[in-house]
């Protein structure tokens, strides 16, 4: 028999959900149970298509929308042979953000476009508007109905504490699942 695959964990949500620093203290108690976990976040802005969105993100530069769109989508495509490569090795991997961002994002862009231009109150990046993240949130609602990927929902507004034990006991059974589970799409 072969090593055992890893589980592919996304946490999915709202800017400032605490996606971050969840998706780190996850991986430090895998670890810390002699599980194999590492870390991904996605935009991955350290490489060159990740740079132009980090620049577009940043109001840097201006993107028409698909173009962006197929940045972010490419940003993902360029890390899935190594992503199989670790889930092969049998290593866990946590990913902040993954494809379902992107889908909520660019589908949120059309939701009352003229609205969201120009308010403030949230942060400085481009899409940091709460009317523009309200309306992430009510796409991310009928992707999580989505009955091939099994999302859990998650209350992020608890503790850090509280968040992190909840998602830990949820990963580690998705771990022991995967072991039997063939590795699909990413
Ligand atoms: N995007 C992304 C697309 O449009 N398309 C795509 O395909 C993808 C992948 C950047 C933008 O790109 C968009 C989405 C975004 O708008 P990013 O780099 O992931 O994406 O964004 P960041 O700014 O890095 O992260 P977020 O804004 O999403 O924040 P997090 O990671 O959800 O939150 P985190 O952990 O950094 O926490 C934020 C603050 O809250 C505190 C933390 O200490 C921190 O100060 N905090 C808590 N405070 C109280 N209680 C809790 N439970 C807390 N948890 C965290
Ligand atoms: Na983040």
């Amino acid at each position: 028999m072969g090593v055992r695959r890893g589980a592919l964990i996304v946490l999915e949500g709202v800017d400032r959900a605490g996606k971050t620093t969840q998706c780190k203290r996850l991986v430090q108690a895998l670890r810390d149970s002699g599980k194999e976990a590492e870390m991904m976040r996605f935009p991955d802005r350290t490489t060159m298509i990740g740079q132009l969105i980090s620049s577009y993100l940043e109001k840097k530069s201006n993107l028409e929308d698909h173009t962006v769109h197929l940045l972010f989508s490419a940003n993902r495509w360029e890390q899935v042979p190594l992503m199989k490569k670790k889930l092969e090795q049998g290593i866990s991997l946590v990913v902040d953000r993954y494809a379902f961002s992107g889908v909520a994002f660019t589908s949120a862009k059309p939701v009352n476009p003229a609205e969201v231009a120009g308010r403030g109150g949230f942060g400085d990046e481009r899409y940091e508007t709460s009317v523009f993240q309200r309306a992430v949130q009510q796409k991310f609602e009928q992707l999580i109905k989505d009955p091939s990927v099994n999302w859990k929902v998650i209350d992020a507004a608890r503790s850090i504490e509280d968040v992190h034990t909840e998602i830990k006991t949820l990963s580690e059974n998705a771990i022991n699942i995967a072991e039997n589970q063939p590795i699909g799409e990413l």
